[in-house]
């Protein structure tokens, strides 16, 4: 064997010490350098019904590094999507998608989301005057509810800007934050004309009422990182001199949240020279933190934060942060956690989300338990590639499984 070859286990030689001191080899492993001794109870032989200490199989090796506080309140299952009743129920014609986080003000639940209308042509002809993508040529808009299932549309809350601001040509994908009294939406932003290779960038509003007026930002409060390098100057995304970092093409699905008397700003950033890995996109996630809502956003040099996900879904936790890691990547579907809004540690699977860039219910009192604020909230689907309308999506827990007519309870 080569004196370097790591096994892609963490265990090599493995010598066990179970509970009664006999020290058992695993003969059956393959030996490097790197010698380890591992503690096994009885109690745990018995819970991972392990059938003979002397041969661990690579399985049961991770199984005896499982965290053993873990609790089943992690694990979630998400039920069918509802459609909306009222002016959110599916309008032909008319794209409604990427929901805001709800928030309850005036005895009634506030959702913000993108609004365009008509097909998109895609990128094929003049991106000047076309409609690229749905999320082209959008404003935001916004909509309330008083049981969250029948919905009025209140109106426009942030328009495009004027020919020639940074935000001229689509704002989209929008987060609410309300903090001291004021409410603050971030959204996506693009500058005309919207090309293949065009960089998105974030922005802000803010007002005193969720029904505005509502103040733009100047300027941008987060860009794509400037350290990439287009090859040619064909239109082509995959073309690349150099990546640069995890963001430097788009940074996106941007959320607010206040933590540790800070602004953490999670986003989702997209690459040039994307790739295809794991079976689905290179999305990663990242994190930009501030000392006022406002800005300025200083990215944080631990970036990226998450190697898979797709939209941002994130929401305090018991004195961390906690987030739904969705659509690509190798660790889509699970649920993180992390001590300090940045070390995200995986806590569960989940067998598919089909709540697709989720609006949070944050009304709920999300420290009852970790997947609390998940139970219900709103998502987006495609009802045609040209058209998304808004729905509503629930979750829960398994806490049994159990036959029928069978005692399910434990004696
Ligand atoms: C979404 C988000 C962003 C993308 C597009 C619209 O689900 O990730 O908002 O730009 O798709």
């Amino acid at each position: 064997m080569k004196k370097n070859r790591k096994l892609p286990v963490f265990l090599a030689t493995l010598a066990l010490v179970v509970s009664c001191n006999t020290k058992v080899e695993d003969k059956d492993v393959v030996s490097d350098d790197s010698k380890q001794t591992t503690e096994i109870s009885e109690e745990q032989i018995d819970k991972l019904g392990i059938s003979d200490i002397n041969h661990l199989s690579a399985a049961t090796k991770r199984a005896l590094k499982w965290p053993t506080d873990l609790g089943n309140e992690w694990f979630i299952q998400f039920g069918p999507l509802k459609p909306l009743k009222g002016d959110l129920a599916y309008e032909e014609g008319v794209v409604r998608r990427d929901p805001s986080a709800m928030i309850k003000e005036n005895g009634k639940y506030y959702v913000w989301y993108t609004k365009s209308v008509g097909p998109s042509q895609g990128f094929g002809g003049d991106v000047e005057n076309d409609k690229v993508f749905p999320w082209d040529r959008c404003d935001i808009w916004y909509a309330t509810s008083e049981d969250g299932e029948t919905w009025k549309e209140e109106g426009l809350a942030v328009a495009r800007g004027k020919k020639g601001e940074y935000d001229d040509r689509s704002v989209f994908t929008v987060e609410i934050m309300k903090h001291e009294n004021k409410y603050y939406l971030c959204y996506q932003t693009v500058k005309s004309p919207y090309s293949v290779r065009v960089k998105n960038q974030v922005g802000l509003a803010w007002s005193d009422s969720p029904d505005g007026p509502w103040t733009k930002s100047k300027e941008p409060i987060l860009s794509p990182a400037d350290n990439g390098i287009w090859k040619g100057e064909e239109q082509n995304r995959f073309l690349v001199e150099k990546r640069g970092d995890f963001d430097s093409h788009k940074v996106h699905d941007p959320c607010i949240i206040p933590y540790k008397g800070k602004f953490y700003l999670y986003y989702k950033g997209e690459q040039m020279g994307e790739e295809i890995t794991f079976g689905g996109r290179q999305i990663r996630h990242g994190v930009a933190i501030a000392d006022k809502p406002e800005g300025p956003y200083v990215k944080s040099p631990y970036n990226p934060i998450s190697n898979s996900g797709h939209e941002i879904c994130v929401w305090p936790y018991n004195g961390g942060i906690a987030a739904l890691i969705t659509t690509d990547g190798p660790e889509k579907n699970t649920v993180q956690w992390s001590p300090d809004g940045i070390n995200f540690e995986i806590m569960s699977v989940i067998p598919g989300v089909n709540a697709h860039a989720i609006g949070l219910d944050r009304t709920v009192d999300n420290e009852k338990e970790p997947t609390e604020i998940l139970r219900w909230g709103l998502s987006h689907v495609y009802n045609s590639g040209d058209y998304q309308s808004i729905m509503s999506y629930t979750s829960k827990r398994k806490k049994q499984h159990v036959a029928k007519g069978a005692s399910g309870t434990k004696k």
